[in-house]
Order: structure tokens, then sequence, then C-alpha cells
């Protein structure tokens, strides 16, 4: 088949192409509650155009959907968030964020798959969500840290006392972040690299 006189298919942009020098590609999934700013971390920090699956937030979701915030908030993601970082020219994290809402939480199962590693963003408003996430991942053995996006209406909470509360062994790092600014969301992220990386050394990577 003759395909010259068809219209070229346009190959990816420039900017949306790895560098010819990375040599490892880590999948990160970024997970919480509804709300917590998970779509809004993967596109502060991804260096592509983020993909994102939003819907508007309607009134058909009133008594079925979370609502904390809701006055503020328009759209909710439904499916997933992907984003890219390079850490370093050789080191690429591909970004996955998971639905908030619990009525899509069964898509995170999908999402884990292949994951090496796992921020939690928690809102100190709502830290109860933050129980079963941290559940999810415990059972399924992503190694995780925890980053609390500082809400200003928040409590504040000293590490120790948020360490307690959610149960967390010593050894989790729990950072502090505000998921609109790029450099705060990827010292998240280097927080998170850090920490696989100790584990990786001290052979409790699986
Ligand atoms: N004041 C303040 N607002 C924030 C912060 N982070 C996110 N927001 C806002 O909070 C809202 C929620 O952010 P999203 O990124 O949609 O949250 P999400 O976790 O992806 O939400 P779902 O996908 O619905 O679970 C957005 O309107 C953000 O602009 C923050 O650190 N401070
Ligand atoms: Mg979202």
């Amino acid at each position: 088949m003759d395909f010259k006189g068809s219209d070229t298919i346009p190959g990816p942009r420039t900017e949306d192409q790895l560098p010819h020098t990375a040599e490892a590609a880590v999948k990160i999934v970024i997970v919480g509650g509804f709300g917590v700013g998970k779509t809004t971390m993967v596109g502060s920090v991804s260096e592509i155009r983020p993909l994102t699956t939003e819907e508007t937030m309607t009134q058909a979701g009133i008594g079925v959907d979370d609502n904390f915030g809701s006055d503020t908030k328009t759209a909710t993601t439904v499916a997933m968030d992907f984003g890219r970082i390079s850490i370093t020219d050789q080191l690429v994290l591909y970004l996955f964020g998971t639905p908030g809402q619990e009525r899509f939480w069964f898509l995170w199962n999908g999402l884990f798959e292949g994951a090496l590693g796992a921020v939690v963003l928690i809102d100190t408003r709502r830290l109860e969500v933050s129980f079963d996430v941290i559940g999810r991942l415990e059972e399924r053995g992503v190694p995780f840290v925890v980053a609390v996006n500082s809400f200003p209406d928040a409590p504040r909470y000293g590490i120790d006392d948020l360490r307690a509360a959610l149960d967390l062994d010593e050894e989790i790092p729990i950072v502090e972040c505000d998921v609109r600014r790029r450099a705060s969301s990827r010292d998240v992220l280097m927080t998170l690299m850090h920490f696989l990386h100790s584990l990786a050394v001290s052979g409790a990577l699986r």
C-alpha cells in the first residue's frame, strides 16, 4: 500500500521525548483521599503536559461522592493522572495519580501494579481517610512516604503526633509540602527516592 499521499502522523513533541541519556524508568503512584491535591501535584511537577482524567463534579454526585471542600473544587479524577519527571539525566519517574473518590478505589490495584513506591498525600483536616489508604499500600507491600499537603485552615501537628496517629513505623519519612509548588512536590519525590534507596541498600526492597 502506498502511503506517500497520506498526511504525516505527527511524532511526539520534542519536550515530551525522553532524554536520550535516560537509562532507568521507575513507576511511582501518588495516592490519597478525595481532594488532597494528587492531580495538583502531578501537574506541578511533571515536565510533560500531564494527562488527567478529571470530570466536572455535578449535582448528581451529591450524597454519592465525597463533598469535602467542593465549594472550591469543581473537578475530580475518575481514572488517573499521568506525568513524568527526570530526577537525573539517567533516572526518569513516571507518576500515576490515583482517583480519590471511594467509588473509584477499585482502580487502585491496577495502578499499583509494578510501582516501586508511593507518595501518600494527607490533609490533616481528614486524617481518617489516610488509614484506608495506608492499609492498602501495606497490604500490597508498596513502600511509601507521607506528605502533608498544608492547606491554610488545616490543623498543624508535630511529626511525632502524626506518626502516632497514623501508626507509622519510625523509618517512614513524613514531610510537609505545598503541592502547588513544583520545588516542593519535587522535594517529596526526592524524599521517596532516598527512602527507596535506603531500603534497597538494606535489602528490604522486594
Ligand atoms: N490552599 C491550598 N489549596 C490547594 C493545595 N493543594 C491543592 N489545593 C487545591 O485543592 C484542590 C484539590 O486539588 P486536586 O489536585 O484536584 O485534588 P485531588 O487529590 O486530585 O482530588 P481527587 O482527584 O478528586 O481525589 C484544588 O482546587 C487545588 O488547587 C494547597 O496546598 N493549598
Ligand atoms: Mg485528582
